[in-house]
């Protein structure tokens, strides 16, 4: 019986926690509802990487809330549930810096790459409109397996790869071709 006094103690703190109806972990645990969003979230990218990134929850005004706190320089989101397809994804600086500038309709930073991991695939409402919540008339979502994401316009132009409003998903092609949001889909399995 060498071990310290603090294993019996916190045994015992737990026991009354438990007999008082306190959950003992309920200052740690994140609530139901977010460990789901993390978990979408981290399946994103290979554990390795998703294990310690940031991960965050993007608010219906496009508002941040930061769900658990990491320390890789990754970023992962959860699936938006408003398209038909799980999307979430993970990216690095130079890619939340690319993101950001997409979500406030600024221009990505020209000189930096961005690298994203989207594994659990996607579903984008037009491969041509970098701002299109729904497909447009006549067209259907684009529906992509799972890829990583090379996020700079000029590499993605320089790639010579295709884009268009129908492009195919199952090979390496480019989205939001012509905008400073076009960038490289390069799908990893199907
Ligand atoms: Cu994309």
């Amino acid at each position: 019986m060498h071990k310290t006094l603090a294993f019996p103690i916190k045994g015992a703190a737990a026991v009354l926690a438990a007999s008082f109806g306190v959950a003992a972990h309920a200052a740690s645990a994140a609530k139901p509802a977010d460990a789901a969003l993390i978990q979408s979230a981290m399946s994103a990218a290979p554990q390795e990487v998703s294990r310690n990134a940031t991960v965050i929850a993007m608010g219906a005004n496009g508002s941040m809330r930061t769900l658990k706190q990491g320390s890789n320089g990754w970023t992962c989101m959860p699936d938006d549930p408003k398209t038909p397809a799980p999307d979430p994804m993970c990216l690095d600086e130079n890619g939340m810096a690319w993101a950001q500038a997409w979500m406030t309709h600024a221009v990505p930073p020209a000189g930096k790459v961005g690298l994203a991991y989207m594994l659990a695939g996607a579903a984008d409402a037009s491969n041509t409109d970098p701002f299109a919540d729904k497909p447009a008339t006549g067209q259907s979502w684009v529906i992509t397996g799972p890829h990583i994401m090379i996020l700079n316009a000029a590499v993605a132009s320089s790639s010579g790869y295709p884009g268009g409003a129908k492009p195919d998903t199952t090979r390496p092609y480019v989205m939001f071709g012509g905008t400073p949001y076009a960038h490289i889909m390069l799908p990893v399995k199907r």
